[in-house]
């Protein structure tokens, strides 16, 4: 299969952020002094604004993960002109149901998720099916920072410096027989640690899946993501491992994986199940297709306030028309929504 990454997106040298700006970074992981440094530094690109970092928390990585991470290609795919959204909001509004329902309530009870020591299962159609702990699962690839646009189906958004790795480079390392055509990934399910899954009258069938068809899976800008905003994934945005797919709407990017399997037949998924009518396998960000109760055209950028909302166009294919219309040529994208 061949892939044409458009230089909209496209990897280039030139992009990766200038050494400074690199080690302002780590300094402000190492203890919060780089704004200071900021005036010293060259012109930031685009999306690096400075301020983009402030406030983000160190967290408490993994050594193989600080390891890595001096070895990073910043900017890698940004998101030309757009701000990148604080890190307080990127942490403190999110869905992960297995935490609550609430936006807040997953930065308040993820805590108890235990993420060390994690393993994840591939299995199905591949040539290598095994279980691996995440360390030797993530060792042989670079780490690249991506900053996408991220849409949620319930019509907000938010702009991510994630760090990740294609994870088309983690399904050639396992090697998918000609049989495989989808990839089905799964979520830890923990009701000791997890109090969504204890919930009584939770109408969500665990553990949450998604899926891909393999196509979709292996186009370059489909990531693994193992942190965000230069640092490890907190727990509330699904450490250690997740699922982005800038494409799609948020709910595709599944969190806290410990299974990925290549699968012959297209997945159930979770919120296809939940509501059909309502959530496709596709979950294409599309602003011609309305949810049955509201439009896609518009989305709010967050933060966004209740009386200055930050409205703006939703674009298709969440703007990465250009890379990913190609994966759909033929589809009659209200039937498959
Ligand atoms: N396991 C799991 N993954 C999940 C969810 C969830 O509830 N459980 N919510 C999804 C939804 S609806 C969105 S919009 C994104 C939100 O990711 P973020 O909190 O990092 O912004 O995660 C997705 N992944
Ligand atoms: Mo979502």
């Amino acid at each position: 299969m061949i892939f044409k990454v458009t230089p909209a997106s496209a990897c280039h040298e030139s992009d990766v952020t200038p050494e400074a700006i690199y080690l302002s970074r780590r300094a402000l992981m190492a203890g919060g002094v780089a704004l200071a440094a900021g005036a010293a530094l060259p012109a930031w690109g685009d999306a690096a604004q400075p301020s983009a970092y402030e406030g983000v928390e160190p967290g408490r990585a993994p050594a193989w993960f600080q390891a890595k991470l001096d070895d990073t290609r910043w900017q890698a795919v940004t998101a030309s002109g757009e701000s990148i959204t604080p890190f307080k909001d990127a942490t403190h509004y999110n869905n992960y149901y297995e935490f609550g329902t609430d936006k807040g309530d997953p930065a308040q009870n993820a805590g108890s998720l235990k993420t060390e020591p994690w393993s994840v299962v591939v299995d199905g159609e591949v040539g290598k099916p095994g279980r691996y702990n995440l360390e030797d699962f993530v060792k042989p690839y670079r780490l690249e920072e991506r900053i996408y646009r991220l849409r949620c189906v319930e019509a907000w958004s938010m702009v991510i410096p994630w760090l990740g790795f294609p994870l088309a480079s983690i399904l050639s390392q396992v090697q998918p027989t000609s049989r495989a055509r989808y990839v089905r990934f799964e979520t830890l399910q923990d009701p000791a640690t997890m109090p969504g899954q204890r919930s009584s009258f939770s109408y969500i069938q665990w553990p949450y899946e998604e899926g891909l068809r393999l196509d979709e899976a292996m186009h370059p800008l489909t990531l693994m993501a193992v942190g965000m905003y230069g640092r490890e994934l907190p727990n509330q945005n699904g450490a250690p491992l997740r699922l982005i797919v800038p494409w799609k709407y948020g709910f595709k990017g599944i969190k806290s994986i410990v299974r990925i399997s290549l699968v012959t037949e297209q997945p159930r998924t979770t919120w296809q199940g939940i509501a059909p009518q309502e959530y496709g396998f596709y979950a294409n960000v599309n602003p011609q297709v309305d949810h049955p109760r509201w439009t896609q055209a518009r989305e709010r950028r967050l933060p966004s306030g209740l009386f200055s909302p930050n409205v703006r166009e939703t674009q298709m294919f969440n703007g990465y028309a250009e890379e990913v219309a190609p994966l759909y040529a033929g589809l009659d994208l209200k039937v498959n929504y």
